[in-house]
């Protein structure tokens, strides 16, 4: 997966004695003795940074080789072997997280405190100090994952679906009973996560306090080169900003849904039911734009129909996007990534089905593992999960703390910046589309584009308040379900078409949350995604409206977002933001500029039907 230095994580007793140690023997010294004990304390800290660096290194490959294996093959082989390599990579890390605590109050280079900072908060799920409990928490993590990957729905007919095909009902059909039973049977996967989810957060809260932190909300908050509450105040502000758009865009497609399916099944007030929005879990709602499609200003394409006519196979369409990327000057994807690639969701084995990229080697053994659908969705996470490969590629020269993003929204938000330049124009170019649709067009191109992009906002941020609030404490155990549904409904507006009790636990229907990946990240891609399309149409010279701009085959734009990938973590995030934009500060007025018609034509469509906006 992307680098983190570690996905999981424990403390040997061994190595908190030594720490301990370490410390007391610094104690009780004259001036002079002390400042020389700095000295050599400053030669030991750097020595220690050096040694760290490369036994995470050597470690993160054979982790990365186990958790490939296992999300390729899911038995209880292999579930077993990556539990006891992730427990030995836990160890390490945790070892080297505290340890790299004695160091903090020395004067080092701003370079050796950044990697010091990083080797101590980019642990994701620390284990406790007791190795009984650190072997525990990998058997959980390794379990949890492979209760997703297996995961299926059976029918009365007997048919068995897996998470793509499901959500490939989700996205087409418009049965109100079909989409409710889809919706409810997935969620039957996620029942038998709740205890050992339940457990995972007690050991990893237990890890987090180890390492120095409050608890693992405090610690996930840590990563953003500011303080834990500012980075929370922060979204706050980001999603203000956007938040007067998504409620148009709420309104308009509450009372489309309504007037199609009728006052029983999607009320025309209060929250949407959330299986009628193209989506398993109404993230983004872009596969019912033809439910509520401008009648006078559609433009008349299907880039699932185009991928169809012209024979797109799964390869095809990831060749399609890699050529976007060498279009802005980055070299081709190597051998290996198309011999060793997944693409295609093999018929005689269960997989781990949920897109990823993957940098074995941390140096060009690159990967990414999706079963493509030959959809316009799919089309746009291929050009997604690339964008993690050439970023990945990009700093594959940085020292090894080094080697990941400027903050984990910037990896997310680097292929879907070039998916952004996926315009009529550019379809055109490329031989898939016959005819540009005129600028009467727009308001169909940017209302298509807000559903997947403005819809999935309030989702993006509600996961992680969820998470946060249940690592504090704030959420109990018994109250995972509804807690859940109360922040879907405050943030998206939307609720659970039927009765759920504490006897469901739906978070778990929701990859991240069994494969315990932070998702505020996606929240802050989206915001960043905007602001580096739009600087990069200006490096382009591209003066039109810039939901129009593709910076297809433009070497420079390419050259500079180069300039930022090939930074890696090594500065804070603000400076590789300025690499790109000029400004260090995220703004969502990025996104507010690229949907101004939209927002002017949803709030005219809104008051002309009357609606009474709101939830
Ligand atoms: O998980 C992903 C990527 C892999 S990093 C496919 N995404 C989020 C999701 O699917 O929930 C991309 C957008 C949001
Ligand atoms: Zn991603």
């Amino acid at each position: 997966m992307n680098n983190s230095l570690a996905k999981v994580a424990t403390v040997s007793k061994l190595a908190a004695l030594i720490a301990i140690a370490l410390s007391t023997s610094a104690c009780n010294k004259t001036e002079a003795e002390t400042s020389s004990v700095k000295v050599d304390k400053t030669t030991e800290a750097k020595q220690f940074i050096q040694d760290a660096e490369s036994t995470m290194a050597e470690l993160s490959i054979e982790i990365n080789r186990s958790e490939w294996i296992y999300s390729n093959f899911i038995t209880e082989d292999t579930a077993a072997l990556s539990a006891s390599v992730a427990e030995k990579y836990t160890a390490k890390s945790v070892e080297l997280a505290t340890q790299s605590a004695q160091y903090a109050d020395l004067t080092l280079s701003e370079t050796d405190k950044r990697k010091l900072n990083i080797l101590r908060s980019s642990i994701v799920l620390p284990a406790p100090l007791d190795p009984a409990k650190n072997a525990e928490l990998a058997g959980i993590t390794s379990e949890l994952n492979g209760l997703y990957g297996k995961g299926k729905y059976c029918f009365e007919d007997g048919r068995c679906l897996t998470q793509p095909e499901l959500s490939a009902i989700m996205a087409n059909s418009k049965n109100p009973d079909e989409l409710l039973e889809v919706w409810q049977g997935w969620r039957e996967i996620a029942k038998p996560m709740r205890p050992l989810f339940e457990r995972e957060v007690v050991l990893a809260n237990e890890g987090a306090k180890d390492l120095g932190y409050a608890n693992l909300s405090e610690l996930w908050r840590s990563n953003y080169d500011m303080k834990p509450d500012e980075f929370s105040t922060e979204l706050d502000r980001l999603w203000g900003q956007v938040k007067p758009l998504y409620d148009s865009l709420h309104c308009y497609v509450r009372g489309e849904l309504n007037e199609q399916y009728g006052d029983e099944v999607a009320p025309a007030d209060g929250p949407i039911p959330a299986h009628l929005l193209g989506n398993m879990w109404a993230q983004s709602w872009g596969n019912i734009y033809n439910q509520v499609a401008p009648k006078d200003a559609d433009p008349g394409y299907d880039v699932t129909e185009l991928l169809a006519k012209h024979n797109y196979d799964e390869i095809k369409m990831v060749e399609q996007a890699e050529s976007f990327f060498t279009s802005l000057g980055f070299e081709p994807l190597p051998d290996t990534f198309w011999q060793r690639s997944l693409f295609v969701q093999p018929e005689d084995r269960d997989v781990v089905c949920h897109a990823s990229a993957w940098d074995l080697d941390n140096l060009d053994d690159i990967r990414i593992k999706m079963c493509i659908q030959k959809t316009a969705e799919d089309f746009t996470v291929i050009h997604h999960e690339l964008g993690h490969n050439f970023y990945q590629r990009a700093y594959k020269n940085q020292p090894f703390i080094f080697k990941n993003s400027a903050n984990d929204g910037f990896h997310e938000a680097i292929g879907d910046t070039v998916a952004l330049s996926i315009t009529p124009n550019y379809l055109k170019q490329i031989g898939l589309l016959d005819e540009v649709p005129d600028a009467s067009k727009d308001i169909g191109l940017l209302l298509k584009q807000a559903l997947d992009k403005v819809a999935f906002m309030p989702f993006g941020l509600m996961i992680d308040q969820w998470r946060w609030k249940v690592f504090s404490g704030e959420i109990t155990p018994e109250q995972y379900n509804q807690a859940w549904w109360e922040l879907r409904e405050k943030y998206q507006g939307v609720k659970a078409p039927i009765a759920r009790s504490e006897a469901d636990f739906d978070p778990g229907a929701k990859y991240h949350v069994p494969g315990n990946v932070p998702y505020t990240r996606y929240f802050l891609a989206h915001i960043l995604q905007f602001q580096f399309h739009k600087s990069l149409c200006e490096i382009a010279g591209d003066n039109g409206p810039v939901h129009r701009c593709s910076i297809y085959g433009n070497k420079e734009a390419g050259a500079k977002l180069n300039t930022m990938l090939e930074m890696g973590q090594s500065q804070p995030w603000p400076e590789a933001l300025a690499a790109v934009t000029g400004t260090k500060e995220m703004d969502a007025k990025a996104v507010l500029d690229y949907f101004a018609p939209l927002q002017t034509w949803l709030d005219e469509q809104n008051s002309a039907a009357n609606r009474q906006c709101g939830w």
